[in-house]
Parts: C-alpha cells; sequence; structure tokens
C-alpha cells in the first residue's frame, strides 16, 4: 500500500474558481501536498494520460475537456492515499457520489466531474511521472 496519489483539479474546476475550495477540503481530510502547478492538456497529451479509456465511446469527449482550460495536478500523501483519496471525491457521477463528497458538492456531470484521482498505487506512480519530474516533488515537509 503506497501513500501517494495523483490528483488533478480539472478544467471546469478552475473555470469555477473552486481550486482554493477544493484544496482546503484536499488538506482538511489530511493529505499533505508534496508536488503542484498549473498546466494546460493538448489532445495528445490528454489522450496520452487517459489511454486506458480510448476505446470506450467517450474518449474523444474526455479529451477535448482535459484540454479545454487550465488543470492543476497535485502529487498527494497520505496513509493508503489512493483509496482515501477516492473516497473523497466520491463516485465518477456525481448524481452518485456520497453526502459531503467533492464531486457531490462541486461537479455538474460524470463527463465534467471537478476531481481525478488515481485508481492504484500503480497507476498514481505512472501518473506522477506523467507530470512531474523529480525535483519538483518536495517530500520533506514539517
Ligand atoms: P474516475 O475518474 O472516477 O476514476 P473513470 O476512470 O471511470 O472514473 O473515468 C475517467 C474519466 O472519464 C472520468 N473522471 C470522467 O471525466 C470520464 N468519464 C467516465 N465515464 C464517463 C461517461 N459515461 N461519459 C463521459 N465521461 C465519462
Amino acid at each position: 500500500m503506497s501513500n501517494r496519489t495523483l490528483a488533478i483539479l480539472k478544467p471546469d474546476c478552475v473555470r469555477k474558481n473552486l481550486q482554493g475550495a477544493v484544496i482546503k477540503q484536499i488538506q482538511d481530510a489530511g493529505f499533505k501536498i508534496v508536488a503542484m502547478k498549473q498546466t494546460r492538456l493538448t489532445m495528445d497529451t490528454a489522450g496520452g494520460f487517459y489511454a486506458v479509456h480510448k476505446e470506450r465511446p467517450f474518449y474523444g469527449e474526455l479529451c477535448a475537456f482535459m484540454s479545454s482550460g487550465a488543470c492543476v495536478p497535485m502529487i498527494l500523501e497520505k496513509e493508503n492515499a489512493v483509496a482515501e483519496f477516492r473516497k473523497l471525491i466520491g463516485a465518477t457521477n456525481p448524481a452518485n457520489a456520497d453526502e459531503g463528497t467533492i464531486r457531490r458538492l462541486y461537479a455538474d456531470s460524470v463527463g465534467e466531474n471537478i476531481v481525478h484521482g488515481s485508481d492504484s498505487d500503480e497507476n498514481a506512480a505512472i501518473e506522477a511521472c506523467y507530470f512531474f519530474a523529480s525535483s519538483e516533488v518536495v517530500a520533506n515537509l514539517a
């Protein structure tokens, strides 16, 4: 069990100016931010990130959305980070997400659902490398 996950505040989160509110919820839940930046994906880089979904009918729409504006990837640290973060964000479809979860509070739809969270330790490590060089990861927080 790893203690890191890769989160992304998606373009809908940035457009709605909800970065601060969502980051506060993440920190209040006990996650430490060990890397964070604002960037913009292209259709190609979004496509690479979501390559596992290439055959899904929503793949084109997903890549277009993820490249439609700024996003904020971050590496988060907490014990059992992957599962704990997915609990905090709630189900993929905000209509099915538990009360108080980030997606239930802020997301409009299954396609535009505010935040990404890795689904396994293996993917968390791969996704972290997709956005961050090791020099950008600063883990020795007090
Ligand atoms: P999660 O982000 O909860 O791990 P996944 O991995 O099943 O969910 O899906 C990845 C992303 O693809 C979701 N965050 C969402 O933006 C998008 N997505 C998933 N299912 C659909 C769908 N039925 N229609 C449109 N977009 C979808």
